[in-house]
């Protein structure tokens, strides 16, 4: 046997002015869910997220704050590794750009494009916007009815003179063209894919990659006065969680990376500029950059008892981790924006998790406790029903492998709950507790096929809904080393006569807080 195949998903690296809010928690969720996928697929799987402490937007917030830019990283930068536990984020490394081992990493990729001549000083006169970290040109800014020009994202931009470093990355105009022609999947959803292969074939210009007016970010080398412009650093973080410039590094294995998950906002910077300084460095270029959507709080009217509903804290107190997790997932098809609102994560936790799912666990598992002396029934023959639905779980790998090609983490959810929505109709038509009294030996089958599909649908919920399907596979008494997906469908069914332990709720149903008041 070979070594398992790599694979190294990385989510943005987020700025931490702030407290992380909902966006980041859907980006983080995002990639966990993609990162125990693969593991549990049999990959050799590195997760890296991490935060972006440099730059001018860092600065200006911290001189807002009367602190110093460390001050404010450090205090938001513990919130973000927070947020990871809270939500069982399973990261493998979280990373903080003012590593001293990111330093060296931002330094020696820089030396490598000086090498080859990438890199000259020149002086740079144009449009930047603070908010986006970013440059625009002329025509890509717009001025609104108050005369306040905006770049594209419509965040204000401000003519900037200084004398600064530039990447050569005119030059790689056709290179780059050719990276997205021969490898269409570089750049998701194909929407942002257009949009960067257009903007690539309009021109490109030469990049400013060095600031002198700020001193918080990573020294250029061998040139006094002079940072990294923020972008340039952030993107080297990928590489500096793998140990570059040792590439000697077991790490170093996972390289180049998988993928990159990303917002919308934030694709020109990872799939122009990005490819461009690796191809420089002459190092391989990452093999995907996914641009998911945006989320969005509609502003529908909240529960007084939910309060700040757009804290993921909050959330996960309020609704649970799995569940707001399963939310995420399963509302949002993947790429697309999505829309956050009380009702819509209720009428998920409570048709899909607590009813379908729940429900069918908390009846069949009690009548095996009641009935089967709490053991896996003994099944008898198979009839055409029972090995339909089996079929039908057994075959849910297959479709799930294929959506997760394009990370479509909302089908596979989709196709799971469509079997779970098979097992409850085949459940109700079947009516064990009928058979109970008939005929008991065609119940224990009925209930062992159940519990069958029930480990099935727990072993491939377990990328989303990570605590509650590891508690249904604990009461179906399957091994840990029996929780991969290798042991999906008949390599794994369960076995009659294996002890189980008492019966409990997976799923709460959600109760508003108004309603649990009056039951009170
Ligand atoms: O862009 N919904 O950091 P950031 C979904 N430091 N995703 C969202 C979102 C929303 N409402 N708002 C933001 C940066 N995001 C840089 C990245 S990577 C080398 C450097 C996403 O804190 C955003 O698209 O502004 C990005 O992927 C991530 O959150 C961090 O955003």
């Amino acid at each position: 046997m070979g070594h398992p195949e790599t694979f190294y998903i990385t989510t943005a690296i987020s700025y931490p002015n702030g407290a992380p809010h909902i966006g980041h928690a859907y980006e983080a969720v995002v990639a966990d869910a993609i990162a125990r996928f693969k593991r549990l697929d049999g990959y050799d799987v590195f997760f890296m997220t991490g935060v972006d402490e440099h730059g001018l937007k860092m600065t200006q917030t911290a001189a807002k704050e009367g602190i110093s830019p460390r001050e404010l990283s450090d205090r938001n930068t513990a919130l973000f590794q927070e947020m990871c536990d809270a939500l069982a984020v399973s990261r493998d490394r979280f990373i903080r750009t003012t590593e001293p081992a990111h330093y060296a990493a931002s330094q020696a990729l820089w030396k490598r494009m000086v090498e080859v001549g990438d890199i000259y000083l020149g002086t740079y006169a144009g449009w930047y916007s603070v908010r986006d970290e970013a440059f625009y040109d002329e025509s890509e800014t717009t001025l609104n009815a108050d005369g306040v020009r905006l770049g594209p994202q419509g965040t204000p931009v401000e003519w900037t003179e200084e004398q600064t470093y530039f990447f050569r990355l005119s030059a790689y105009q056709d290179r780059l063209l050719e990276l997205y022609e021969s490898n269409p999947d570089f750049i998701g959803p194909e929407g942002r894919r257009n949009e960067v292969i257009s903007f690539v074939k309009g021109g490109l210009q030469d990049l400013s990659i060095s600031r002198t007016t700020l001193t918080w970010g990573v020294p250029v080398p061998d040139a006094p006065g002079h940072v990294m412009y923020v972008w340039v650093d952030a993107l080297t973080n990928y590489l500096t969680g793998l140990g570059y410039p040792d590439t000697q590094s077991p790490r170093w294995r996972y390289w180049p990376a998988d993928v990159h998950i990303i917002g919308k906002d934030i694709v020109r910077f990872h799939a122009v500029y990005w490819p461009a300084f690796l191809m420089s460095a002459g190092l391989p270029v990452p093999k995907r950059v996914f641009g998911h959507g945006f989320l969005f709080n509609r502003g529908e009217k909240m529960s007084k008892s939910v309060g700040n509903v757009i804290d993921p804290f909050a959330l996960a107190r309020t609704y649970g981790v799995d569940q707001l997790r399963y939310f995420f997932l399963r509302e949002v098809p993947f790429g697309q924006d999505g829309n956050y609102s009380h009702e819509a994560i209720v009428n998920r936790i409570n048709a899909d998790l607590a009813n379908d799912l729940g429900n069918l666990a908390q009846r069949s598992l009690s009548m095996i406790a009641k009935n089967c002396d709490g053991k896996v029934p003994e099944p008898g023959p198979f009839t055409a029903a029972d090995e339909a639905l089996l079929a039908a779980a057994d075959g849910l790998l297959a479709k799930a492998r294929a959506a997760m090609q394009n990370f479509a983490l909302h089908t596979v959810l989709a196709d799971v709950w469509a079997v779970v929505g098979e097992a409850n109709r085949y459940f109700a038509g079947q009516e064990p507790w009928a058979l109970r009294k008939t005929d008991p030996a065609r119940m224990a089958t009925v209930l062992y096929v159940t519990a069958e599909v029930l480990r099935n649908v727990a072993i491939l919920a377990q990328p989303v809904t990570p605590a509650a399907a590891g508690r249904l596979l604990d009461l179906l008494s399957v091994a840990e080393d029996k929780r991969r997906f290798d042991s999906l469908g008949p390599a794994g069914r369960l076995v009659p006569g294996t002890a189980l332990p008492a019966p409990a709720p997976i799923f709460p149903r959600f109760v508003e807080e108004e309603q649990q008041e009056t039951k009170a």
